[in-house]
C-alpha cells in the first residue's frame, strides 16, 4: 500500500513531515497542494480532508490529518531511529510538551509575521501599520527566548544530545519569517547555534530543498488569485490584523 502525502512546502508542518520522511528513507508519493492558488478549497481535496488544510497523509483507505499525529504515526509505523521520539516516557513528555505549546507559542506568530511583512502588502497593495509589525516582532523575540529558557536550556537539542521531533518542528517554524526576510535569530545567538545544529543534522541540501518555496515566495504574483481564493484570504487577513 503506497503512502501519499499532500503538502504545501510553504507550510511549516508540511516541511517538518517532508524532511522527516526523506531523512528516514520513508518512500512516499508527493502530492503538492498549492494553498496560495486555493487548491485546498477544491471539491477533490475536500473529499480527502473536510478541514481543507494540509498536511494530509493517505495510506489506502486510512486518512490522517494534523501534523503531530502524522509525525508520530510515521515514527511508529516505519520504526524510525529512536532519537526522534525516544522510549523514555519523560523524554516523550518533553517532546509532547513542546508540541502542545507550538501552535500558540510559535506557529501563529511566525505565520503572522510572514503575512504582515510580505503577503498582505503584496495582495492588498498597502503596508501594515508599523506599530502592528513591531508588536508581532516583539512577541516573537519574547517567545524565542521562552523557547530557549524553557525547552532548550543548555542542551544541544531539546531532549539532550540528539535531534528529536520537537527540534525539527521548531526549526522549520522559525524559518517562516525568513520568507519575509526577517531573521528571528538575530538577537539570540544561542537559538541561532541550535538552529544551525538542526540544519546540519538534517543536511543542508535537504533543508534548503524543503525551504525553497518559502524563500522564493517574494516572486509570487498575487494578481492571478481566483476571486473565491482572494475572498478567503481577505477573511484571514482580517483575523490577523484585528
Ligand atoms: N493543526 C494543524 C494545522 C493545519 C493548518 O492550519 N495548515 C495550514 C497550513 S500551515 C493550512 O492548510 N491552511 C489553509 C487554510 O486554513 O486555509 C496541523 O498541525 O496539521
Amino acid at each position: 500500500m503506497s503512502l501519499e502525502l499532500y503538502l504545501d512546502l510553504i507550510s511549516p508542518p508540511c516541511r517538518a513531515i517532508y524532511i522527516f520522511a526523506k531523512m528516514n528513507n520513508i518512500h512516499f508519493n508527493y502530492f503538492p497542494v498549492d494553498l496560495l492558488k486555493g487548491q485546498h478549497h477544491s471539491k477533490e481535496f475536500e473529499g480527502l480532508n473536510i478541514l481543507k488544510n494540509v498536511p494530509v497523509l493517505r495510506e489506502g483507505t486510512f486518512i490522517l490529518t494534523e501534523s503531530v499525529a502524522i509525525l508520530l504515526y510515521l515514527t511508529r509505523k516505519y520504526s524510525t531511529s529512536i532519537c526522534w521520539y525516544p522510549p523514555d516516557v519523560q523524554l516523550q513528555a518533553s517532546i509532547d510538551e513542546y508540541m502542545a505549546w507550538e501552535y500558540e507559542g510559535l506557529h501563529m506568530l511566525m505565520k503572522k509575521v510572514l503575512w504582515v511583512k510580505l503577503l498582505i502588502p503584496k495582495i492588498m497593495g498597502q503596508e501594515v501599520p508599523k506599530q502592528k509589525i513591531d508588536d508581532i516582532e516583539n512577541q516573537i523575540q519574547t517567545n524565542i527566548q521562552l523557547f530557549s529558557d524553557h525547552f532548550l536550556k543548555d542542551k544541544l537539542f531539546i531532549t539532550g544530545e540528539n535531534i528529536c521531533l520537537a527540534d525539527l518542528m521548531a526549526a522549520v517554524e522559525m524559518m517562516q519569517p525568513m520568507g519575509a526576510e526577517y531573521n528571528v535569530f538575530k538577537d539570540n545567538p544561542k537559538v541561532n547555534e541550535w538552529h544551525k545544529r538542526v540544519e546540519e543534522r538534517v543536511g543542508s541540501t535537504l533543508f534548503q530543498e524543503a525551504h525553497e518555496r518559502l524563500l522564493t515566495i517574494n516572486s509570487w504574483d498575487p494578481s492571478i488569485l481566483e476571486p473565491s481564493v482572494r475572498e478567503n484570504i481577505l477573511i484571514m487577513i482580517q483575523s490577523i490584523t484585528k
